[in-house]
C-alpha cells in the first residue's frame, strides 16, 4: 500500500461533503487491491475513505454506478445501510490528477461494527448464512442491464484457466519447480471440474467476493448487519457467493495458513451457515440449490488458481507480504478444495433438506 501523510489524506478528504476539520487516518490492510483508511474524528470512527485500485477496476465510473444504484436496494429493517458521502460537486467518486490519476471514495462508517477472519462459532455462520440471503434477496429488485461488468469474466474459469496457462509458458523454472504440486493439483481439478455441466441458472446481481471478512457483524448483539466491499457487484450466479463463503466460514483456518492440518470442512459450521441461507424467504430455484456443492468446490479453487498464475506471473495483481505468499494462499486453497471434492455429497443432502 502507497503511504500518505495525515496532510495528504485530509487534504483528499476535503474533496468531499464532510465538516471541515482535522481527521486521523487508520490504514486498514486486510484487502490485497484498494487502499483503505478509516477516518477518525478523535478517538470516534465516522468514515471509510478509499482509493479504489483503477488497475485492477479499470472502469471505476461504472463501479462507483454499480455501488450507488445497488444501495438504493441495499436498506431493509434487516439490512444496515451503508451511505456514499457525495464530493463538493455531487458525484460519487473524487478523481485526483497529480501525475498518475488515483480514484478516492468516502462512505459512513457503521459505528460499533466487527468483521471477522475466520470464526469457529455457527451462530456467526448463521448471520453469514442470514445476511448473504438478504442481500441476494434485496438485489432481486435489481435490474442486471443497469450494471457494468467490473472485471469481466471474473468467475469463469475457462478464462482462468487460459490465464493459467499462459503462466505456465512464461513462468520462471525456479517458480514452476516450487510450485510443482499446486500445478499438479490444478491440471487434475481442472480435468475433473470441466465435466460439470449447468443450466437454466438465473442471472443475479450477485456481490461476488463474499468472505467472511466483507461481512459486518455489530459487536453487541453479533447480528450480522450488512456486505461491504461491493466493487465486484456485478452480473452472476448465486453459487459464486455460496462458494465463496464457504470457503472462509467452513474452514476454520486463515485463506493462507501454511500448516494444512488446521484446514478444515466443519459440518457444524457448514450446516449452521445453510440454516442462516433458509432462515430468509425461499429464493432460490431448484437449478441454484443444485449448483451449490459445485460452487463451494469452483471457489476456493478458482481462488488457488488465480494465486497460484499471480505467483508465475511474479505477483504483478495481488498485493503480497513476502514473496511466497501467493503460492502459500494458492496451497491453502487447493487443501480446501480437496476437502470440498470429499463433501460434495454430504453438502448435495444438506441444502437438498435445508433449501428445497
Ligand atoms: C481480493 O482485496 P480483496 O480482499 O477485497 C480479490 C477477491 C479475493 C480476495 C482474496 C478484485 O479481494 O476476489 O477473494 O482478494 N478481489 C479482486 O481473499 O481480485
Ligand atoms: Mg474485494
Amino acid at each position: 500500500m502507497k503511504t500518505y501523510t495525515d496532510k495528504a489524506l485530509n487534504q483528499l478528504l476535503s474533496n468531499f461533503r464532510v465538516p471541515s476539520k482535522d481527521y486521523l487516518f487508520k490504514p486498514l490492510t486486510d484487502g490485497f487491491i484498494n487502499d483503505t483508511f478509516l477516518v477518525f474524528d478523535g478517538s470516534k470512527p465516522l468514515y471509510i475513505f478509499q482509493r479504489v485500485n483503477h488497475k485492477v477496476f479499470t472502469n471505476v465510473e461504472g463501479l462507483m454506478n454499480n455501488v450507488r444504484n445497488a444501495f438504493q436496494h441495499l436498506t431493509d429493517e434487516d439490512y444496515r445501510e451503508i451511505v456514499l458521502v457525495k464530493t463538493q460537486d455531487g458525484g460519487s467518486f473524487y478523481k485526483h490528477k497529480n501525475g498518475e490519476t488515483c480514484y478516492w471514495r468516502t462512505m459512513t462508517y457503521i459505528n460499533g461494527s466487527t468483521a471477522y477472519n475466520t470464526t469457529t462459532d455457527p451462530k456467526v455462520a448463521f448471520e453469514a448464512g442470514k445476511i448473504i440471503g438478504k442481500f441476494n434477496i434485496l438485489l432481486q429488485q435489481a435490474n442486471p442491464d443497469d450494471y457494468i461488468d467490473t472485471i469481466p469474466k471474473f468467475h469463469d474459469l475457462g478464462y482462468r484457466k487460459a490465464q493459467f496457462q499462459a503462466a505456465l509458458k512464461s513462468g520462471e523454472k525456479t517458480k514452476l519447480d516450487t510450485a510443482q504440486s499446486a500445478i499438479t493439483f490444478a491440471h487434475r481439478v481442472l480435468k475433473e471440474l470441466s465435466n460439470e455441466a449447468l443450466s437454466n441458472l438465473p442471472i443475479r446481481i450477485c456481490h461476488n467476493d463474499t468472505k467472511l471478512n466483507n461481512i459486518l457483524f455489530s459487536k453487541k448483539t453479533q447480528k450480522a448487519l450488512c456486505l461491504i466491499d461491493l466493487d465486484t457487484l456485478m452480473r452472476g450466479h448465486f453459487h459464486y457467493d455460496f462458494g465463496d463463503a464457504v470457503r472462509t466460514i467452513v474452514n476454520t483456518a486463515p485463506e493462507d495458513e501454511q500448516e494444512h492440518e488446521k484446514i478444515t470442512f466443519e459440518k457444524k459450521l457448514f450446516e449452521a451457515f445453510v440454516d442462516g441461507l433458509a432462515a430468509n424467504e425461499n429464493f432460490l430455484s431448484n437449478e441454484e440449490v443444485k449448483a451449490m456443492p459445485w460452487g463451494a468446490i469452483l471457489m476456493p479453487f478458482l481462488h488457488g488458481l488465480r494465486a497460484l498464475t499471480d505467483y508465475l506471473n511474479g505477483n504483478v495483481y495481488y498485493k503480497v507480504a513476502y514473496e511466497n505468499q501467493n503460492l502459500d494462499r494458492c496451497l491453502s486453497l487447493f487443501s480446501f478444495t480437496q476437502k470440498a471434492l470429499e463433501n460434495k455429497a454430504y453438502m448435495e443432502e444438506i441444502v437438498q433438506e435445508k433449501l428445497s
